[in-house]
């Protein structure tokens, strides 16, 4: 494996959209205890269930610790490759590599730096340094080349692309005081142009209300097709959310992609509002004397969080009267794959949801 001090942009690489075929896919089996409730026992059930759909289609690999890989070796079915590998959490999104790839089919990783959302300003866990070590690691287990990028900080649920010369991502975390706070937004724009091969970035002002990334992108606005993206609704008015979705799409609307196409807005309702429970709150097992939910504290619920796999949307669920509503927006959508719904309060109460437990490898 090489480390590379180029860019991908000027080695002729850039990140294709999700929609677009994987060779695979990687997740983080699921074991911290002030993330995953009582001893991570439904988080593991439905991060197994995340993995089955994705394993219909694309080679899957689980990276587990020592301690959770006969476990997660138990309950993944046996097409998927468990690998013991340290980590501080289960979230492949982020600090797994974001890969590019370029005209003759070659896939390299990106590393870029992870810093658990926010370092010492506003970040979710400390220590971050074993994270922060996955990015090479995977590239080195691929036999991939990678970008040495650790001093950009950066996650791959604050990124969304369409392959075709286009990111979207949201102020509200790239701008966030815990990321490159030393840099301006141009600066940073710059970056995400020369990394991730594009040439037009859309800023959406808001993510998804509460959302403890700093509102991620990949919970309130994806990309479906080329110039065609599905936003995070409400119609209720009183809800803080309802202000940033209309924000969000003002920007949409007015926007042109870097092809100079209009952007076609699809709103997908959002669940009614979830708060976990006070039951929930006790099976997690605080670190550092800080609780890291409350009892009716508002979970950061999003059918936007969906996985494109190769043959399904692999999309939450949340037993909610929308469930079913926001299947048949996507149905619609993806008319050559399956929609699977996987119930994901256990993962949403970790904080995060389908989307940021996966990391796709471009095919
Ligand atoms: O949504 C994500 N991409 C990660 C969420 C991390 C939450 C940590 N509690």
């Amino acid at each position: 494996m090489k480390i590379l001090h180029s860019t991908p942009t000027e080695d002729g690489f850039f990140m294709p959209a999700e929609f677009e075929r994987h060779s695979g896919c990687l997740m983080i089996w699921p074991e911290r205890a002030d993330s995953w409730q009582y001893g991570a026992v439904e988080a593991r059930k439905a991060f197994a269930e995340v993995a089955h759909a994705i394993a219909q289609s694309e080679r899957l690999t689980v990276f587990t610790s020592f301690e959770g890989y006969d476990t997660a070796r138990k309950m993944l079915e046996e097409h998927i490759r468990v690998i013991e590998m340290s980590s501080d959490d289960s979230w492949a999104r982020d600090v797994m590599p974001t890969f590019v790839k370029n005209s003759e089919g070659e896939i390299r990783g990106i590393d870029w730096g992870f810093n658990a959302w926010g370092g010492l300003i506003d970040g979710l866990y400390f220590p971050w340094d074993k994270d922060n070590r996955m990015a090479r690691k995977c590239c080195d287990l691929l036999e991939l080349d990678v970008y040495d990028k650790r001093a950009f900080i950066m996650e791959g649920g604050a990124i969304h692309v369409d392959g075709q010369g286009t990111a979207i991502v949201t102020e509200a975390c790239l701008l966030s005081r815990g990321r490159n706070p030393h840099m301006t937004k141009q600066e940073i724009e710059n970056e995400l142009k020369k990394y991730l091969g594009v040439t037009k970035v859309i800023w959406l002002p808001y993510g998804i209300y509460l959302d403890e990334t700093n509102q991620h992108v990949d919970n309130i606005c994806a990309y479906v097709a080329p110039a065609h993206v599905v936003l995070a609704w409400t119609d209720d008015e009183n809800d803080p959310q309802y202000n940033m979705s209309v924000k969000c799409l003002k920007v949409l609307e007015n926007e042109k992609d870097a092809r100079g196409r209009k952007i076609k807005v699809t709103k997908l309702p959002l669940p009614n509002p979830v708060y976990i429970t006070k039951n929930e709150c006790e099976g997690l097992v605080d670190f550092d004397g800080e609780p890291t939910r409350k009892p009716d504290e508002r979970l950061a619920a999003s059918y936007v969080n969906f996985y494109i796999s190769n043959s399904a949307i692999i999309m939450p669920a949340f037993d909610d009267e929308h469930d079913d509503e926001a299947a048949d927006i996507l149905r619609d959508i993806f008319k050559d794959r399956k929609i699977i719904q996987i119930q994901a309060r256990n993962i949403l109460i970790g904080g995060g949801n389908i989307h940021c437990i996966t990391q796709q490898i471009p095919e």
